[in-house]
């Protein structure tokens, strides 16, 4: 996706113009990957933009960078509001906002403990991520044959820059065979997310959604969708699942701050069909929720 370019970004406590948002080419995690990142998104309400759940996502930054040793040289309260003063700087009514606190220049080497950190807040209009069309009428999902980084050797726990080749690699196998999401199982075999999503399933009226410990991530969407499935008092569980969960499921669906809600259509050429009427009410009612047309989840968001 080409990025459009919006005015300003926020480099280490400063708004400075978009092309002059530059490092060095030493900068260790370009080397290591050793960044930590978030993905949050902004959507136009009737009292103006508002970020979603952004104090849940910057706390989700702090653990991921406190999983690595990472000290970051802001408290979480600066860097909600450099998040809103980067919205509003740039006049967006609707964004996608990338923090990333990453080891800059200075060290390099595998022990980043003394290579500075530097902190970047950017915001650019992302339309959706799965395609118009794969929101509406779901899409095609392949299970990769890359496992899940294992809990052990680089922790989904984190949202870290490195352990994102995996899904990379997952995404580029599936995507260059014609599907277009890529699902993930774990070193034992169970589903653990996508490439860039957690995976929810829909059977005789329940929902269920892998463990975190499947290395699944522990999304901010995925949290909303289940609050929002137990206020409507649909049956959910936290459970292990195998792919012909999948194939067996009535419904299926991704979650993602940049994905968002969507239905998926077919798991390896298995065809589960048009978004079934579970689906429909989450997604709607996300929609609904992150647009600010639900007071009852009003405290989800955060206006710039
Ligand atoms: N699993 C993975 C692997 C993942 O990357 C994301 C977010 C999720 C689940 C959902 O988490 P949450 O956003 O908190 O609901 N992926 C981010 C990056 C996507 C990208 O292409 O870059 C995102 O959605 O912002």
């Amino acid at each position: 996706m080409p990025i459009p370019e919006a005015e300003k970004i926020w480099m280490d406590g400063e708004l400075i113009d978009w092309a002059e948002a530059k490092i060095h080419v030493l900068t260790h995690t370009l080397h290591y990957g050793s960044g930590v990142f978030e993905g949050i998104r902004a959507y136009e309400t009737p009292k103006g933009t508002a970020v979603f759940r952004l104090s849940d996502h910057i706390r989700r930054l702090y653990q991921s960078a406190f999983i690595y040793r990472k000290e970051i040289p802001f408290t979480q309260e600066q860097l909600v509001e450099a998040t809103k003063q980067v919205v509003r700087a740039n006049g967006l009514a609707s964004c996608y906002i990338r923090p990333i606190v990453f080891r800059g220049y200075g060290e390099m080497g595998l022990n980043p403990l003394s290579a500075p950190v530097n902190v970047a807040i950017a915001a650019w209009p992302w339309g959706t991520y799965l395609g118009d069309e794969g929101i509406k009428h779901g899409v095609r999902a392949k299970i990769s044959s890359f496992r899940r980084n294992d809990v052990n050797h680089i922790p989904p726990a984190a949202k870290a820059c490195g352990q994102y080749l995996n899904s990379i690699l997952a995404k580029i196998e599936v995507t260059e065979a014609g599907y277009d999401e890529a699902i993930l199982l774990n070193n034992n075999g169970f589903v653990a997310d996508g490439s860039g999503e957690n995976v929810f399933i829909v059977r005789k009226g329940a929902l269920y959604t892998p463990p975190t410990s499947s290395g699944a991530l522990e999304g901010i969407t995925r949290d909303s969708i289940i609050r929002i499935a137990e206020d409507m008092e649909i049956p959910f569980r936290e459970r292990d699942l195998v792919r012909t969960d999948l194939y067996l499921a009535d419904e299926a669906f991704f979650t993602g701050t940049a994905a968002e809600v969507v239905p998926i259509r077919e798991v390896d050429d298995r065809v589960l069909g048009e978004p079934g009427p579970v689906t429909r009410r989450l997604q709607e009612a996300f929609f609904r929720i992150v647009h600010g047309e639900d007071p009852r989840y009003e405290h989800w968001l955060e206006h710039v």
